[in-house]
């Protein structure tokens, strides 16, 4: 789920479905090795010139991980509409094969985190199975009660955890609960709850009664959770209630995750802020108290996008893994957060996008690893703001590319992600083997 979790490696004796062919990867990769020794050994030289080891930040990447999320692998669309591609997965089951199609070529996404009732099958223990062997496994459950489903009793149109209605924010709570016992059954060890409960209108809702309902619901969830599991309470801004959200931001997650109780912590969402907000702030004080339980990367230009993680600021994503290497040198109250992308993507292949997420967000870590603390920490002692913050430019500026994919490569992935993906003419075979995905809006 973590950092901390090393890297499953393709040969595992479970894996015997992959999607795409070892000996193509392989034979790919060839192309391609004697230019990536070249470059590998170049930035080898490099960073020794500066007392760092290459091969050590190499095997700090392999064991490096962050889950996909199952959604990530439809075109999402917006709420305005959606364009399906050819070959789109329709269900879990198409979803998990493109999602071990990511994990084969970049090696570092190994869980998917899956989504209910969106993900619903009625034998989970089959679907474990049917995952391992392809080389992955379960990460964070994610409930739905920001949508209606077919043959729902109760509509969620008040709202759910904090309805005013009792038998709707009841009808949360079980399916909740229902969403645990389905991650137990897939080996996960964390629900992560989102709610889009909050106003449209000033004095639509009682601010400090609808936290209260929300607190009383939430509390019935978190006495369902087993003894190793986590509560990821997800905040968000704004959308689709444009007035208030009942947990609104990171100070209304901690609030409620420290009322809660040790087992529930906050996710961050880096699209669900106020502009401009300091997201790498956010982190080192949630770390600080020991509530940060996990992320959802993914990058925006205006509000919640949900663009690809890294494609307008890379940089941010550098100063939030920054905090997040710091708090692993400095665990404090333990430190495991669960590491989660979650994009829409409505232009691009999401296979292709996964990928190029997965490869900044690795960037961003690895960059992050290579900060030199010494020099900043020392510099901060001294209040010499230039040199502390030069430390942090001199990781930031170094193309750690071919550490990535060295790491790959060796683990049995692509040297080039992208490139393999386009030469194996995966989504082209989907495209004659899969039904169309209908049109319509997509996911908000
Ligand atoms: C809400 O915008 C969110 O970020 C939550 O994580 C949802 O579960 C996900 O997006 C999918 O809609
Ligand atoms: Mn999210």
């Amino acid at each position: 789920m973590s950092m901390q979790v090393t890297r499953r490696h393709l040969c595992d004796n479970m894996t015997t479905n992959l999607p795409l062919s070892a000996d193509q990867i392989a034979s790919h990769n060839a192309a391609l090795i004697d230019a990536l020794h070249d470059d590998y050994d170049s930035l080898g030289r490099q960073l020794a010139r500066r007392g760092v080891k290459i091969d050590a930040l190499k095997a700090k990447v392999a064991a490096f991980s962050v889950a996909v999320p199952s959604w990530g692998s439809g075109r999402g669309g917006t709420r305005f509409a959606k364009y399906p591609i050819a070959g789109e997965p329709t269900n879990i089951h198409e979803k998990l094969e493109d999602c071990a199609v990511v994990h084969q070529l970049s090696t570092v996404t190994p869980r998917v985190s899956p989504h209910f009732p969106w993900d619903k099958v009625s034998d989970y223990g089959a679907l474990k199975d049917e995952a391992a062997a392809l080389g992955l496994g379960f990460d964070a459950v994610n409930s739905n009660t920001f949508q209606d489903q077919p043959g729902q009793a109760h509509s969620y149109n008040t709202g759910s955890l904090a309805s005013t209605l009792e038998a709707t924010r009841q009808q949360a709570v079980e399916h909740n609960i229902e969403c645990i016992e389905i991650g137990r059954k897939l080996g996960s060890n964390a629900l992560t709850v989102w709610v889009g409960d909050g106003t449209n209108f000033p004095g639509q809702q009682d601010l400090g009664a609808s936290l209260d309902r929300y607190l009383e619901a939430a509390a019935q969830i978190y006495a369902a959770l087993p003894a190793d599991w986590r509560m990821l309470l997800e905040h968000k801004m704004f959308e689709p209630a444009f007035y208030s959200t009942v947990i609104s931001d990171w100070g209304s997650s901690i609030l409620a995750a420290q009322e809660l109780g040790p087992k529930a912590q906050c996710l961050v969402d880096l699209g669900h802020h106020a502009p401009n907000v300091n997201i790498e702030q956010i982190v080192a004080r949630l770390h600080r108290f020991g509530k940060l339980g996990g992320f959802h990367f993914n990058d925006s230009k205006y509000g919640d996008d949900d663009l690809d993680s890294g494609s307008i600021n890379p940089h941010q994503l550098f100063l939030v893994f920054n905090e997040l290497v710091e708090a692993e040198l400095h665990p404090r109250q333990g430190f495991n957060p669960a590491y989660m992308i979650d994009q829409s993507h409505n232009v691009t292949d999401p296979i292709e996008s996964m990928l190029s997420s997965a490869e900044a967000i690795a960037a961003a870590y690895v960059k992050a690893s290579l900060v030199d603390r010494e020099t900043l920490h020392a510099a901060q002692a001294a209040n010499d703001t230039m040199m502390a913050f030069q430390a942090l430019r001199r990781a930031y500026n170094i193309d750690v590319a071919p550490i990535l994919a060295m790491a790959r490569m060796e683990a049995g992935g692509a040297i080039d992600v992208l490139a393999a993906y386009r030469d194996s003419g995966y989504r082209a075979r989907k495209a004659q083997e899969r039904k169309s995905v209908g049109v319509g809006a997509g996911i908000v």
